[in-house]
């Protein structure tokens, strides 16, 4: 632990930030954010449920004891658990043709074909892990709840996604303010079968990669508003590509109702928009398609000061630094 307190302290002068050069290196970007635990939040709706509680620390364990390589854990879901899931599957299933972005519904669609998803189970990580590896690339590596953003950020770098395990508590089966597996799996994992869509979200974690805290500030915004609460046009109807939004039936249905505010996605100004965190957005941000915010993101990043550039080197699933002086 005295590492980890020592790699967060604020940057000295003149010293880069620490971050991950190789895939190995991920299992030192674990520091979580506490905020949203059941635990030590007491809204959380599971602040006063024991075995609730109990149940997130076990499961919160596996993702602890967890290191780079090893088989991803496999949970055995209650009968509760999945009620749960079923509940936020249907629910969500129902509306997703309408208001879902068209690359959501391809993946999606050939989850259900080809990787057992369903409202009657809960997928496993290990085998949508699998599944992503041959579109994408894309890894998934347990973690025990909300990452602090550089610590994701730079999993992105690596085509790694961090997931959650455990599932929101039975009384709030249609919004939650932490992640959870139906987040990452109905909110995150199709879309990240998605080519495009993957090469946007590794460009946003190599950006990041050793910059300052403002920008890591600034570069969770436009995550936030993009991969978590992005709106897209497709074929002239507005549609959601989020994931804060595909996992919450809720929020889905607001975001596309004409109550919140929209803006066009322009990096600069989304970058430093201030965002709400406990319940739906004021405001959503929409792009004109992925290619437009892909292109426009690669301008933002370009003008991000570092004295140095990197790039992924996917043999060796490593970062090669270039240019540092
Ligand atoms: N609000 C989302 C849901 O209910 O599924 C979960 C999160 C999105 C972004 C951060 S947590
Ligand atoms: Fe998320």
């Amino acid at each position: 632990r005295v590492a980890d307190d020592v790699r967060c302290m604020p940057e000295e002068k003149g010293k880069l930030p620490w971050f991950p050069r190789q895939i190995k290196d991920l299992d030192r970007c674990n520091m979580l954010i506490t905020k949203f635990d059941p635990d030590m939040d007491h809204d959380h709706p599971g602040y006063n449920d024991p075995e609730y509680r109990k149940r997130r620390a076990v499961i919160s364990e596996l993702a602890f004891r967890y290191k780079q390589g090893d088989p991803l854990p496999v949970v055995e879901y209650t009968a509760e658990e999945i009620s749960t899931w079923r509940q936020v599957y249907q629910q969500l299933r129902s509306i997703y043709p309408s208001l879902a972005c068209k690359q959501f519904l391809d993946g999606l669609q050939q989850l259900e074909k080809e990787c057992g998803y369903g409202e009657d189970r809960i997928p496993q990580l290990r085998e949508v892990s699998a599944f992503l590896k041959e579109r994408t690339g894309f890894q998934l590596r347990p973690v025990a709840g909300l990452l602090s953003a550089r610590d994701f950020l730079a999993s992105l770098a690596f085509r790694v996604f961090q997931c959650t395990q455990y599932i929101r508590h039975s009384s709030a089966p249609m919004h939650s303010p932490e992640p959870d597996c139906c987040h990452e799996l109905l909110g995150h994992i199709p879309m990240l079968a998605d080519k495009e869509f993957a090469q946007f979200s590794q460009e946003i974690g190599l950006a990041s990669l050793g910059v300052s805290d403002e920008d890591i500030e600034k570069l969770s915004t436009l995550y936030w508003f993009t991969v978590e609460f992005g709106l897209c046009k497709q074929n002239g109807a507005v549609k959601a590509y989020g994931a804060g939004l595909l996992s919450s039936y809720g929020e889905l249905v607001y975001a596309l109702s004409n109550e919140p505010e929209y803006k066009p996605f322009a990096p600069e100004e989304t970058a430093v928009q201030p965002y709400q965190d406990q319940t739906y957005q004021p405001v959503y941000f929409v792009s004109e398609s992925f290619e437009d915010a892909k292109m426009k993101l690669r301008k933002y990043s370009a003008n991000i000061k570092r004295p140095f550039t990197v790039r992924y080197d996917p043999f060796t699933c490593s970062v090669e630094v270039l240019d540092q002086p």
